[in-house]
C-alpha cells in the first residue's frame, strides 16, 4: 500500500516537470477611471500615477510570448452599491447607527438580505459603455482572437467584484476559469490597477484555483501605501510569487 503511494507522488512530480507551462498575461482594470478619471489613483492616497503602469505592460506583452492575454474591465450600473453617492439607497441597511457620519473612501458594513460584508464606498467610477470604464487608449490590446479573454466584473448592483474570477461573496463567478481552463492555461502573471484592491484578489482566486500565480509588482499600482504593503505581505504567504517587470520567466517553477 505504502509502496504504491510513493510511486504515485513520484509520477506526479516527474509528468509536471515535463510537462511545459502554459502561461496567462491577466490585465487588470487598465481603465481610464483609475487613470484620469473618477477614481484616478493619483488623487488617492498613495498619490501614485496609473498611467506608469501602461508602457510596463505593453512592454510585456510585446516582448513575452504569452499563450494567453486576460484584460479585465471593472464594469459597474450606475446604482451600484461601491459608490459613495449611492449611499442613500441603502442607508437602511447600514450595520450601527443609520445617522453615522460617512465619508467618501470609507468602509461601512451592509446587513441585509441581500447584503453581508464590508464595502469601501469609492467615487462614483467605471459605469458601464461610459468613457470612464474604456481600457485607456494606450494599452496595447490585442485584437480579438483565442489568445484573447475580456472580462468584465462589478456589474450586480449589490455586490462589489473586485476579482476578475469571483464577485466579493465568492459566490457568481466569471467566465474567467473556465477561459483559462478551456486553453489549458497553468500559470497566470498578474498586472494593472489596483494593487491593493482588484490585482490583490484576483491573485488570490487565481491560487486558490491551482493556477501558479505571479503578480508583477512594479507593472502595477495601488490606492494606499498601507494596505499595497499588508496585500502583497498576504499574497506572499498565501503562495502567490511577487516578481518585478524584468524577472517575468515563463518556465517558472513548475
Ligand atoms: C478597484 C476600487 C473600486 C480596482 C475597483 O480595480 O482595484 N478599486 N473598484
Ligand atoms: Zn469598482
Amino acid at each position: 500500500m505504502k509502496t504504491i503511494i510513493i510511486s504515485k507522488v513520484v509520477e506526479t512530480s516527474r509528468v509536471k516537470k515535463s510537462a511545459q507551462p502554459i502561461n496567462a498575461l491577466i490585465v487588470v482594470d487598465v481603465q481610464n477611471c483609475f487613470i484620469n478619471g473618477n477614481l484616478s489613483l493619483s488623487k488617492s492616497p498613495a498619490g501614485q500615477d496609473g498611467a506608469e503602469v501602461i508602457p510596463i505592460i505593453n512592454n510585456l506583452i510585446r516582448t513575452i510570448p504569452f499563450d494567453v492575454i486576460v484584460y479585465t474591465q471593472d464594469w459597474h450600473p450606475w446604482n451600484h452599491i461601491s459608490f459613495f453617492e449611492n449611499l442613500h439607497f441603502r442607508r437602511q441597511y447600514l450595520a450601527g447607527d443609520q445617522n453615522q457620519t460617512i465619508k467618501m473612501f470609507d468602509k461601512v458594513t451592509y446587513l441585509g438580505p441581500k447584503y453581508k460584508m464590508e464595502q469601501v464606498l469609492w467615487p462614483t467610477h467605471c459605469i458601464q459603455e461610459t468613457e470612464d470604464a474604456a481600457l485607456h487608449k494606450d494599452l496595447d490590446v490585442i485584437s480579438s482572437s483565442s489568445r484573447v479573454i475580456h472580462i468584465r466584473k462589478g456589474i450586480d448592483p449589490d455586490i462589489d467584484s473586485y476579482s476578475a474570477f469571483a464577485d466579493n461573496y465568492g459566490v457568481r463567478k466569471t467566465e474567467l476559469h473556465d477561459k483559462l481552463k478551456e486553453r489549458n492555461v497553468t500559470q497566470v502573471f498578474i498586472a494593472g490597477l489596483a494593487t491593493d484592491y482588484c490585482v490583490t484578489s484576483t491573485a488570490l482566486d487565481a491560487f486558490d484555483l491551482n493556477y501558479i500565480t505571479y503578480v508583477v509588482k512594479d507593472a502595477s499600482r495601488g490606492v494606499t501605501l498601507s494596505t499595497i504593503k499588508s496585500q502583497l505581505k498576504k499574497l506572499k504567504q498565501h503562495g502567490v510569487h511577487i516578481i518585478t517587470k524584468n524577472s517575468v520567466d515563463l518556465i517558472g517553477d513548475i
